[in-house]
């Protein structure tokens, strides 16, 4: 029995000097030192013995047993430093190789250039209002003297949520709410920039939504010339000192009379272009002077105050400044365009 013990205690020594990882390890555990074991049987067959043998048969079963687990144990926390090395050397980071740089985004080109138009029309002195983009058909139209059925709202094609209540088609609504505001007092200056819809079909020059500025100017004895002097201030400041406005006849409703503003070609200078279509001017906004009826509309007494008014399409000036020939590259989010104008 002492020889079969420590025949059993050599072959588990060697399997645990063998096993290659902890499930083998866990194997050679439950086979030799499991309640099925074979120490287990040699112990069971102890009472066939001699009583002076049995102590000592005892003995050496407990020592075989304790070598075995202990170097079970050795070899458990040999295979784990093992493992734990690989792991490291697997994983290790090279701190010299180089980062993913992190993609910076920026403000949107119309964000920035709307901003840059607040703060030209803010250094001569006007403030910044606000209106809703979803409008009541009082201020869209009949406040801005366009009363329903008037041939002019086919103008600006709408989108109505009711018969009373549609998408702003204009930012001039924000006119006659902050002049009510005022409850007919001036001055009232202010520019008031949003977004605004129509029922337009989108192609290079046209967007279902787009952006405006409004411009409005009421105190008493405002003239024509004004208008005509900040718009000039603006566009020269805009587009560069070289370049030259004019004022053309037009109609609005709720200006009269009412212009076009005309800026020269930068291609051609003034000689002629297909940019320009020839003509040497490119139009970017509508303006007038505070027609009667809205001032009157909005609280104030027509014949004490008076003043002028303009809207102009951010997207169409900022493809004049920077050459874009769809507004469509506003909306579509291709950051390969976008990111063009991080510096601008
Ligand atoms: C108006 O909307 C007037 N409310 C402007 C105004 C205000 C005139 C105050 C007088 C006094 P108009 O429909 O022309 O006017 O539009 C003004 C500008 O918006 C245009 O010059 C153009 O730059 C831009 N615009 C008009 N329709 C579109 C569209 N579908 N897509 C992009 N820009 C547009």
């Amino acid at each position: 029995m002492k020889e079969r013990l420590e025949e059993l205690r050599n072959e588990a020594l060697e399997k645990v000097e063998k096993a290659e990882n902890i499930k083998e390890l866990q194997d050679v555990r439950v086979s030799y030192l499991g309640k099925k074991g074979p120490i287990t049987e040699v112990l069971r067959g102890m009472g066939k013995l001699p009583a002076e043998e049995r102590p000592v048969i005892g003995q050496l079963a407990n020592d075989v047993r304790e070598s075995i687990a202990r170097a079970i144990e050795d070899k458990q926390t040999e295979l784990e430093k093992e493992a734990l090395e690989q792991r490291l050397r697997e994983e290790t980071i090279d701190v010299t190789l180089p980062g993913r740089p992190n993609q910076v985004g920026g403000p949107h080109l119309l964000t920035k250039l709307i901003q840059e138009i607040e703060d030209l029309f803010i250094g001569m002195g006007f403030e910044v209002a606000e209106g809703p983009e979803v409008e009541t058909d009082y201020y869209n139209f009949e406040a801005l003297n366009l009363p329903k059925g008037h041939p002019a709202r086919d103008m600006q094609d709408s989108f109505y949520i009711t018969e009373e209540i549609l998408m702003r088609t204009h930012t001039s609504p924000v006119q006659a709410r902050t002049m009510e505001k005022h409850e007919g007092k001036g001055p009232v200056k202010i520019i008031c920039p949003g977004k605004v819809y129509r029922r337009d079909t989108d192609d290079a020059t046209h967007s279902h939504q787009f952006t405006q500025i409004e411009g409005l100017f009421v105190d008493k004895n405002v003239r024509m010339s004004d208008l005509k002097g900040v718009l000039n201030t603006f566009a020269k400041k805009m587009f560069g000192e070289d370049r030259e406005i004019r004022l053309r006849p037009s109609f609005f409703p709720f200006t009269e009379p009412s212009v076009e503003m005309d800026i020269s070609c930068k291609i051609c200078r003034g000689e002629g272009c297909s940019v320009c279509k020839g003509t040497g001017w490119i139009e970017i906004l509508g303006a007038g002077m505070v027609h009667p009826n809205v001032l009157r509309m909005a609280g104030f007494d027509p014949d004490v105050y008076n003043g002028f008014a303009f809207g102009m399409g951010p997207e169409r000036i900022a493809m004049l400044k920077y050459g874009i020939d769809d507004i469509r590259h506003f909306y579509i989010n291709d950051v390969r365009f976008l990111k063009q104008f991080h510096q601008a």
